[in-house]
């Protein structure tokens, strides 16, 4: 692959580090704080997690070192969607490894979990790591959305763990990922094995996040490069005057990536599907509504305008939501049946002669599409890949089709011209932002510090975010702290809370104080492309949710 003007730059990076994690290995201990519990459901959980329930958060300080000299050979996989700034996490890792004894040993499994269990790897030297200093992607070892959770499978992870005398993995990944990391290192808590298990705060959709977890990494960046496609869409809207444009973007359950994307642009709409839900608002609810903005704007000459769609909002929608689950449930109960049937007819009349009243009549009012879309495999964790199912277009169908009815009554006379666009795979990739390199980088030396004082079922922590690096603190939280049980499969299991959008919490507030605004008027911002180099300003920013929530 040859090698663009920009990487090569990036690739001299050096990325910033919390002061705490500048000083020496051998000088850094760790800081004891309060027990935990889950989030809920303790006693379920505390009895699924004898071992590693209940474990105290801890911080790290400049004080005598409390960390083993053994000598350590980690693995490492990059696990579920790709996220800016995963190569920096395993390159912050390999630095601390190096840094503490150069005999350390790093191994990178490949293709996500099933890399362990097909035991492909490669182990990294300085000149194979250098080439993925601070450039995005996954490919440095690639990823995978396996579930690692049988007995059977971490028997087989126990053994290729053994044969290359690994002492730690560390699962960089999202919520599903995670919770992964604490079921297993739980099996190897009880069965003695004494490898440890560390995770890494992943995901661009940002809702993997909690009093102690301030961020995921990759949020910052995809949002960014979300924000700089939507504002040069604005500018064409603004410019052209004829298209309203439906910009879905990436975010598989939580808004948060629709709302940094509204902070940083000012849209006229953008639907939040945290608050759907919470209002109870129904499809034809958020179809008459965009239906009175296009009015309203129409009214004003101006027959143009942005609207943010979250991907995850499907699944918001009180009606929508009760029919997925349905789906799931039949999915999951009927999974020999339902696979032996090849043709979508026989698909659609399975479905419909299981599904209660209400939600066959919702199912068959959707588009054929829309359909199809609904009954698609689920990912391995039993998600719904909303992805994949194309609701900026539902929408426009649906807005279209409201204001003709109202043009046919005379209650309306503007021009509805509307063009879809889906923002994900766009972003997952980027060069990571400066917070980002700086973040992730952190995250990974940070991990290898957990390892070396022996703890287990942790996930690296580092806080402070919207302060510059140097003021950035660092420690660990046990993933037992952030689980709950939920329903997967047909079936309730423990997994770590997603963190939505919080209807009190600061970002949606300051949105919810100007969007009736920015939906009359045009209000578009345009914040341009990611900044490498230049004024701290530009280059250094974190998003604005953080930015909100921080009070910065
Ligand atoms: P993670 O939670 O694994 O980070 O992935 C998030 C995500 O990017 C979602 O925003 C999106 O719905 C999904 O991945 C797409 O998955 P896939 O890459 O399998 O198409």
């Amino acid at each position: 692959m040859s090698i663009s003007p920009l990487q090569k730059v990036r690739l001299g990076y050096q990325p910033k580090l919390p002061l705490i994690l500048q000083n020496d290995i051998h000088q850094v201990a760790v800081k004891y704080g309060k027990e935990t519990e889950s989030v809920s459901d303790q006693a379920k959980i505390k009895a699924m997690f004898p071992n590693t329930y209940g474990m105290k958060e801890i911080s790290f300080e400049k004080a005598s070192s409390t960390a083993s000299d053994r000598k350590q050979v980690v693995g490492v996989i990059l696990s579920g969607g790709q996220a800016p700034g995963g190569h920096n996490v395993i390159t912050g890792l390999y630095d601390a490894l190096k840094k503490a004894d150069r005999k350390n040993v790093l191994l990178g499994f490949k293709g996500g979990p099933s890399g362990l269990i097909d035991d492909e790897y490669v182990e990294f030297t300085d000149e194979f790591i250098d080439q993925y200093r601070n450039t995005g992607g996954f490919d440095i070892i690639g990823s995978g959305r396996t579930k690692l959770e049988t007995v059977e499978q971490f028997k087989v992870v126990e053994s290729v763990a053994k044969k290359h005398g690994l002492t730690a993995i560390v699962i960089i990944g999202g919520d599903d990922s995670n919770t992964n990391a604490a079921v297993l290192a739980e099996y190897f808590a009880a069965n003695g094995s004494g490898i440890q298990v560390i995770g890494c705060p992943k995901t661009i959709d940002g809702d993997l996040k909690n009093d102690v977890i301030e961020t995921s990494f990759g949020f910052d960046t995809a949002c960014k490069t979300y924000s700089e496609l939507i504002g040069n869409i604005e500018r064409d809207a603004n410019s052209a005057k004829k298209y309203w444009h439906f910009i879905k973007v990436m975010g598989r359950s939580a808004s948060h990536i629709a709302l940094e994307c509204a902070l940083e642009c000012q849209p006229n709409i953008c639907l939040i599907g945290e608050e759907v839900e919470a209002k109870r608002q129904s499809m034809m609810d958020i179809v008459n509504h965009i239906a009175d903005v296009v009015a309203a704007r129409a009214a004003r000459g101006d027959n143009f305008g942005v609207v943010i769609v979250p991907e995850g909002l499907i699944e918001f929608i009180p009606e929508v939501k009760t029919l997925i689950g349905e789906i799931n449930d039949l999915l999951a109960a009927w999974e020999v049946e339902y696979s032996s049937l090849t043709t979508f007819d026989q698909q659609y009349s399975f479905i419909m002669e299981r599904l209660t009243s209400n939600s066959g009549s919702v199912f068959s009012a959707l588009p054929v599409d829309i359909q199809k879309q609904l009954l698609m495999d689920r990912d391995p964790h039993g998600n719904v890949q909303v992805s994949r199912i194309e609701t900026e277009k539902l929408l426009i169908m649906m807005v279209s089709k409201v204001l003709a009815e109202r043009k046919a009554k005379g209650e309306y006379n503007g021009k509805f011209s509307a063009l879809s666009h889906f923002f994900g795979y766009e972003g997952r990739c980027a060069f990571p932002s400066n917070f980002d390199a700086d973040y992730c980088y952190s995250l990974g030396y940070n991990a290898f510090l957990l390892i070396a004082n022996g703890l287990t079922g942790y996930m690296s922590v580092v806080t402070g975010l919207s302060k510059g690096p140097a003021a950035w603190q660092a420690g660990g939280i046990p993933i037992t702290k952030m689980m709950n049980m939920e329903r997967r499969h047909g079936e309730d299991k423990p997994v770590i809370r997603k963190a939505l959008v919080e209807l009190d919490g600061k970002p949606f507030r300051y949105f919810e104080s100007q969007r009736a605004t920015w939906e009359v008027e045009t209000c578009f911002t345009f914040p341009g492309a990611i900044q490498y180099y230049g004024p701290e300003e530009v280059c250094d920013i974190t998003t604005r949710t953080l930015a909100l929530e921080q009070d910065k």
